[in-house]
């Protein structure tokens, strides 16, 4: 069948191209995917099986039903035997005798993954090593008119490594994240950098390792006539009243030609042709155009993200060939001034500072090519519902598709993008720095069209890990000061200039960050927080009190974070029940920080009592996690004076597993992903307090001013108002200032700190503008009542709808169901006498009794 329609699909475009030939219209370049009749096998084995491409090795086997899920309890220990293996993948396709007759015939490897022979007809047409890098191979001279063969061979990227591990006369020091052990690597030999390859596979603090292999971006048949459009780069040079645009294409031609012209197209009118000259091989052509009244694109929460499609068409008599990209119209600059601080650290967009609120981003899956453009879109929907406007891409997984991108484009999401380098010393021979090279021009010419890119940063913690925790000395001590300096002079040549040639190359208008975090290229994040940017895992890491993150401010922290468990639905989708312990075997195989569960813990009985059993430990986990970087990012916030960015770690997993993230495997938000929608609301009340005082501030990241009435009530849990204390203010366009400074003893009047609890309302006539409350102890310490909840269940139209009603405070209320599905809002305190009515899919179950069934309800006091 599908060979049928391969076939079809070949007619066809046979047809097209005969047509050209008549003289009727000009040839244009056929391009075919080959995605179908592929089998893979493990090298040896005389049997082939069907596999899918792209894909991986692991999953083809999963399919098969030859392993079973690598997700599920240990089942990653039974499977590490895959990578040390080969494997070989092949298909067959047929080629008619018009796209043989072509003038040029090539296949284009968008990526394999990652020591890949490809043979053609059994003749090697090319060998890769890379896994960033895409590759493009004539082929005309090795195809046939009809069948033609095409195998991949995957050398195992392990005994590759550990050959390349060996060769070399010095160790290079690699972080405990390469899971070598796991691997079962001889001699925990990390292998891991020598391959350009995600480093992620090879295991991390939140990962499995799977160094898997595959096809894992499509592979392309590609042929055409006289020439062929290879690249377009739509730059903005100036954005005014007008925008002045500069085409950059560029085309690969087989014979000069005098009579070409270009034409540019922006959203479907033609704006501008232009004639040009064509030399024999590779052209660049630059073609100046103007937009009239631009619209800008601008970031989440700043107004539209206006997006043009601009095309080029490049034609002369005989040949046509065209390109689309869609870009926006802004400016992005990453500030690092002098100021009274130090030196400055953040974004202005269109001429506005602006404080990013964000997140860090892994991959969504260890195995990237099941990762669905669904996933893509609830993750980075996720982010836009949170309030953020900015994603990091962390250099320890993967160049994203396209795809992320485009998403990111449409939903003003600014991209922190990290080179792919995270958390280890790498080789610097003249191969791998050439290889690097390469990678750094093709992600940077693939992604440099789209308005979501900010910046361009080298590395993850690598300075850091030079510098500050201790190799560089370790490396002088170990082996020597001449292989130190031959570790740094590699970290040099490919941070402080492989890398930035490419992006001033082919980037010019981003800006370069060599390291994250730093205060400047070469110099490690300084101690006195004054430049550059910081990751801060004094909480966590370092077990310091959440009260840090009010002290520890640096000018824009990219990273901070805190875990917690998944959610009960996904536990239950990786364990059987005699798993339900924490600290059982298969809990604390999905939980790869060394100091993870115990760290939890410790915390959560300064903050909570001791939950009552597993589900619970759970739910306090999720309340944790939400309490402490809550806090962090309000804290952020409030000095935006000093600090203008918080991105935490992580808003995603790669597999379901205990760890940072504010969204786990399955897709369920945490409590930390609603606490980071109200921490990051445009709008936002917030409180700074002592033993003794209380400073109520508001916080706008709005670019116009507010007038409205800022409101504190004190309140006990039974909902008595004790005190209001109110003040119409003006809230002044992005910034935070103080507006009321109590003194607690004025406020409590001796009423007890653990019996009562302060409301703040931002009012606007009758709108509430934000709400945000304050209690005077830890949860813990609070004399909590039982709330007198009830709650009362409602099919609409597309969702179900439960309204919660309560006498009391009810603290952290948490709606539960199995499904994958999310509340509109969960995790969130309920005043006194208050209802609220929540919202859920109706795919969260089959319909209302079974909703109804399925669903729990709970408050804190439940907990224990
Ligand atoms: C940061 C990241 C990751 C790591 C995380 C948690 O440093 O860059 O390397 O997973 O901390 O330890």
């Amino acid at each position: 069948m599908k060979k049928n329609l391969n076939l079809l699909i070949l007619a066809i475009s046979a047809l097209f191209n005969w047509g050209c030939q008549s003289g009727s219209s000009p040839s244009t370049p056929f391009t075919m995917e080959l995605n179908q009749n592929w089998q893979f096998r493990n090298v040896g084995n005389d049997t082939w099986s069907s596999a899918t491409v792209p894909g991986t090795v692991h999953t083809d086997l999963l399919n098969n039903n030859e392993i079973e899920d690598p997700y599920y309890r240990l089942n990653e220990h039974d499977l590490q035997w895959i990578d040390k293996e080969d494997w070989e993948y092949q298909t067959s396709f047929s080629v008619s005798a018009e796209v043989l007759s072509k003038d040029k015939v090539a296949l284009e490897f968008l990526g394999l993954d990652t020591y890949a022979s490809v043979y053609l007809n059994d003749s090697l047409l090319i060998k890769t090593d890379n896994m960033f890098r895409e590759y493009t191979a004539d082929c005309k001279p090795l195809l046939k008119e009809g069948e033609n063969t095409l195998r991949i061979l995957f050398e195992s990227p392990i005994t590759i490594g550990l050959e390349k591990y060996d060769g070399y006369d010095y160790k290079i020091p690699v972080s405990n994240n390469d899971l070598a052990e796991i691997g079962n690597v001889p001699d925990g030999k990390y292998v891991s950098v020598y391959t350009r390859k995600a480093g992620y596979h090879f295991g991390w603090d939140w990962g499995p390792r799977f160094v898997t292999s595959g096809v894992w971006r499509p592979i392309n048949l590609k042929a055409w006539n006289g020439f062929e459009i290879e690249d377009i780069f739509i730059q903005q040079k100036e954005l005014g009243e007008k925008a002045s645009m500069l085409a950059h294409v560029e085309v690969s031609s087989l014979s000069a030609s005098e009579d070409a012209s270009v034409e540019i197209m922006v959203n479907g009118k033609s704006i501008k042709t232009e004639a040009v000259k064509l030399v024999t091989g590779a052209n660049k052509l630059s073609i100046p155009f103007e937009i009239l009244d631009p619209k800008r694109w601008w970031p989440n929460g700043m107004g539209e993200q206006y997006l043009y499609d601009v095309e080029v068409k490049l034609t002369n008599k005989n040949v046509a060939d065209s390109g689309k990209k869609r870009i926006g119209l802004r400016t992005v600059k990453l500030v690092t001034e002098p100021d009274e601080i130090g030196t400055s650290f953040y974004f202005e967009v269109n001429g506005h500072p602006v404080f990013m609120k964000g997140v860090n981003y892994i991959p969504l899956d260890l195995f990237l090519t099941r990762v669905t453009d669904e996933r893509y879109e609830q993750t980075l929907q996720s982010a836009v519902d949170a309030n953020m406007n900015m994603v990091r891409v962390w250099g320890g997984g993967v160049y994203e598709n396209d795809v992320f991108y485009e998403k990111c484009d449409e939903k003003g999401l600014l991209v922190w993008q990290d080179f792919m380098f995270a958390c280890a010393m790498f080789p610097g021979d003249e191969a791998f720095l050439e290889n690097v090279k390469q990678e750094a021009i093709d992600n940077v010419k693939r992604l440099r069209n789209h308005p979501s890119i900010a910046l361009w940063c080298g590395n993850n913690e690598i300075l850091a890990a030079w510098e500050g925790w201790g190799w560089k000395n370790q490396m002088i001590e170990e082996q020597s000061q001449e292989v130190a300096d031959k570790i740094w002079k590699s970290y040099q040549d490919i941070f402080h200039k492989v890398l930035p040639e490419a992006v001033a190359e082919f980037d010019g208008d981003r800006r370069y960050w060599a390291s994250s975090p730093s205060t400047s290229m070469g110099v490690p994040e300084s101690a006195t927080r004054t430049a550059g940017d910081m990751h801060y895992w004094g909480v966590w890491w370092g077990k310091e009190p959440f009260k840090n993150y009010e002290t520890v401010m640096p000018r824009f922290m990219s990273e901070f974070g805190f875990q917690s468990f998944p959610d009960f639905s996904t536990v239950q989708k990786y364990t059987a029940p005699e798993d339900h312990d924490v600290y059982s075997e298969v809990m604390e195989s999905h939980q790869r920080s060394t100091i993870g569960n115990v760290t939890i813990e410790e915390y959560l009985v300064r903050h909570y009592k001791q939950p009552k059993n597993f589900e619970s430990f759970l739910y306090v986990s999720h309340l944790l996690q939400a309490k402490g970087i809550g806090f962090g990012m309000e804290a952020h916030r409030r000095n935006r004076k000093h600090c203008m960015g918080s991105l935490y770690w992580q808003i995603n997993d790669c597999w379901p597993v205990a760890s940072w993230s504010s969204i786990d495997y399955y897709g369920k938000w945490k409590a930390l992903h609603y606490r980071t929608k109200k921490a990051f609301e445009d709008l936002l009340v917030s409180y700074e307090y002592t033993d003794d005082s209380l400073k109520a501030f508001v916080i706008s990241d709005l670019l116009e001013p507010v007038e409205a009435e800022l409101k504190l009530t004190l309140m006990d849990f039974e909902g008595n108002k004790l005190e209001e204390v109110g003040k119409a203010i003006t809230v002044k366009e992005n910034t935070s200032e103080v507006y009321i400074e109590l003194m607690q003893n004025k406020l409590l009047k001796g009423k007890n700190k653990k019996t009562v609890f302060v409301v703040g309302e931002l009012v606007q006539g009758d709108k509430v503008l934000n709400q945000n409350i304050h209690f005077f102890a830890p949860p813990k310490d609070l004399a909590l009542p039982n709330p007198d909840l009830s709650y009362e269940v409602k099919e609409a139209v597309d969702q179900f709808e439960v309204t919660v009603k309560t006498k009391k405070l009810a603290k952290d209320v948490y709606l539960y169901t199995s499904s994958t599905a999310n509340f509109s809002d969960n995790y969130f305190d309920l005043l006194p006498g208050s209802e609220v009515t929540l919202s859920i899919p109706k795919s969260a179950a089959s319909d209302l009794a079974a909703f109804k069934e399925d669903l729990k309800v709970m408050t804190l006091v439940d907990s224990y």
